[in-house]
């Protein structure tokens, strides 16, 4: 039997020497690798926190103290230890285990994540309640150093002190986001962890975790070694500053060390933070030489992928980031910018080609979008390339920054629709209900290349607040290929593709090609030609088109790629009835409620998005 399996959970931790610790650590690994290559998951980070766990599991009991992963996507070695050993051959599969952290998921996930820097505010959260109800467990936040540099993990830090609670947080410092970390913030983490005075501090604290003393004497102990460092010239330190004690920085990879050091945090009485280091993808060579490839992979990676990486079919990411590459060369007044999403935007061509036209953030939605309002307001054309989802964190940015001012800002919004494997958290279903109720904003979802390419060109022209939605993916391949040549319909208007009688199905984006096939079968089996119609223009609607579309069609049947609350469908049935045609209108979308983990097919036959339910709908 292998050592994981006899050890069983984090109980079976406890009794365990250096040697076998060490080779439980290996298994991990191996089980963390095999798994995520198979079924797809976010494999760098959790390599980098194997050490981090089991350190973790050892010191603190999650029976009773509460772990919170920041993002949770570091979090498969706990997923495993806490009791989802067997369950873990399932990860992210449709029914089986999420990747991510889930509140109901198990009694040991204390927090749902996936969307970053929420850990410091939620750890926060937990602490008082605890507080305030006379309960005695610890709270432990575990966040990476890419999610720190957020605004909300900020908040948290900047809240702890009033709160006069106590929260232990575990900074876990790869010197990594996705790609390289970006920033000041990122530049002073660097300075702690090299600076001798406080290697020196370190030193203190691992000679004090020999010591019994417990509580307030260790404070007292720590205060005094830092008043003696300090004449030594301890740098600036911005968690000192802000009342919160920083230890380290410590060896991530060091369980022993770890484990010294969380017991004395266990019987400190404030809030602390604990910087370790770690490498992002240890274990594997391939992982150790391409953390940003194996960050997040897809079903059936082999582990050699990024050195016999195949000719993908062009995906929407990198349609776009070539249309943008094109635009620059033709105005220099094109600037792109990116929240940390360097990668899964597939900029770095751009970024090589336009050093200065390029800017990666970090994980800050916010300031990217107001800063792509300053750059708007004094004259550049900003374009932000950001995940539906989580352009959901900038959501009062777009209203009062850009489309209240009327700025010139395009957002790109890429993985719109539905994600697959991230599942519930990481959906990007909610853009067109609520940039639907924003004024000034033209919201659009191009079919193809073309057009992709032509409502970058008239936002251009026009200078106007701009949305694109685009889904994860492939392009598709036959409507690019198909339409290379063709020229494209004029700016606001829907576009019909084939013209018929009875029924209109009505796609937008990544649901035209859905359409277009689900007109093949309505004729196969009715032997009627149903219209169908490519609707480009969310908002706006093109009224002129569809006044034509719903004089003439008794039935129309929509499907989109979003949530169907305040969605396309809901849009058109709307300004049907309000114009008083008879026509009735059909739609198939992402019902109320969110959609977990699964494949993107799968999702979306869930939802309705297939040619037997367009079928149903256009002939119930
Ligand atoms: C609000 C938000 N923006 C972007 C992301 C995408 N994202 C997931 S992990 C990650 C990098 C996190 O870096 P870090 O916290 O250092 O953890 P590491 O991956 O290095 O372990 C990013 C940008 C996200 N999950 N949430």
């Amino acid at each position: 039997m292998s050592l994981l399996k006899s050890v069983g959970d984090f109980r079976g931790l406890y009794g365990l020497g250096e040697n076998e610790l060490n080779a439980l650590c290996a298994e991990l690994r191996e089980k963390i690798l095999e798994v995520s290559l198979r079924n797809g998951g976010h494999l760098s980070s959790s390599l980098g926190a194997v050490e981090l766990t089991v350190a973790l599991l050892r010191v603190f009991n999650p029976d009773a103290d509460k772990i919170i992963f920041d993002v949770g996507h570091q979090c498969y070695a706990y997923k495993i230890l806490t009791k989802r050993m067997d369950a873990f051959e399932t990860l992210r599969r449709k029914g089986g285990l999420a990747g991510f952290p889930r509140l109901n998921d198990s009694p040991y996930d204390f927090f749902t994540t996936g969307h970053s820097s929420t850990s410091i505010s939620a750890a926060a959260g937990y602490a008082k309640a605890r507080d305030l109800k006379g309960e005695d467990h610890e709270v432990v936040a575990v966040i990476g150093d890419g999610a720190l540099l957020n605004g909300v993990s900020f908040e948290a830090l900047n809240a702890l002190d009033d709160l006069h609670t106590k929260v232990i947080i575990i900074l876990n410092d790869n010197k990594m986001s996705i790609s390289p970390r970006v920033g000041g913030m990122a530049q002073h983490l660097a300075r702690l962890a090299v600076n001798p005075a406080y290697k020196k501090l370190k030193e203190c604290i691992k000679a004090q975790c020999e010591g019994s003393e417990k509580g307030q004497n260790i404070k007292h102990a720590l205060s005094g070694i830092k008043l003696k460092l300090k004449s030594l010239l301890l740098p600036t330190n911005i968690f000192e500053e802000m009342n919160i004690s920083y230890w380290g920085p410590f060896d991530g990879h060091n369980i022993a060390e770890m484990e010294k050091v969380f017991r004395l945090a266990r019987d400190y009485d404030e809030s602390l933070l604990i910087h370790v280091m770690t490498k992002k993808g240890k274990g594997f060579a391939q992982t150790e030489k391409y953390p940003c490839f194996f960050h997040g992979v897809g079903p059936g990676t082999d582990i050699d992928a990024p050195e016999k990486l195949s000719p993908a079919p062009p995906s929407w990411s990198g349609v776009m980031a070539d249309a943008l590459r094109a635009l620059a060369k033709e105005d220099p007044r094109v600037i792109v910018c990116t929240a940390a999403m360097k990668d899964g935007t597939k900029l770095g061509a751009f970024a090589k080609e336009n050093p200065a036209r390029f800017f990666d953030t970090g994980i800050a939605e916010e300031h990217t979008l107001v800063y792509a309002a300053g750059l708007a307001a004094a004259g550049l054309l900003p374009v932000v390339c950001i995940y539906s989802t989580f352009l959901q964190r900038g959501a009062d940015q777009i209203v009062h920054d850009i489309c209240l001012p009327k700025l010139p800002v395009l957002l790109g919004i890429d993985r719109a629709g539905l994600v697959g494997e991230d599942g519930e958290t990481h959906q990007g279903i909610l853009d067109v209900p609520w940039l639907r109720a924003v004024p000034n904003v033209t919201l659009a979802a191009p079919r193809d290349a073309v057009d992709l390419r032509f409502f970058l060109r008239e936002w251009k022209k026009r200078e106007i607040p701009m949305a694109l939605r685009y889904p994860r993916g492939g392009a598709p391949l036959r409507l690019l290929s198909s339409s290379g040549e063709r020229r494209p319909a004029p700016w606001g208007k829907l576009e019909l593709l084939r013209e018929g009688s009875g029924v209109c199905l009505v796609g937008v984006g990544s649901t035209v090609e859905l359409m277009l096939e689900s007109a093949d079968e309505i004729e196969k089996s009715t032997g009627r030609r149903p219209t169908v119609v490519d609707l480009r223009f969310i908002k706006p609607l093109d009224c002129e088109g569809l006044d034509a579309l719903l004089s003439s069609h008794p039935r129309i049947v929509t499907a989109e790629e979003s949530a169907l609350a305040g969605g396309v469908g809901e849009a058109i049935a709307a300004y049907a009835k309000g114009r008083g045609f008879a026509a009735r209108v059909f739609s198939a979308g992402v019902p109320d409620r969110f959609i977990p983990h699964a494949s993107r097919q799968e999702q979306w036959d869930e939802c309705g998005l297939s040619p037997e339910n367009i079928l149903r709908l256009a002939l119930s």
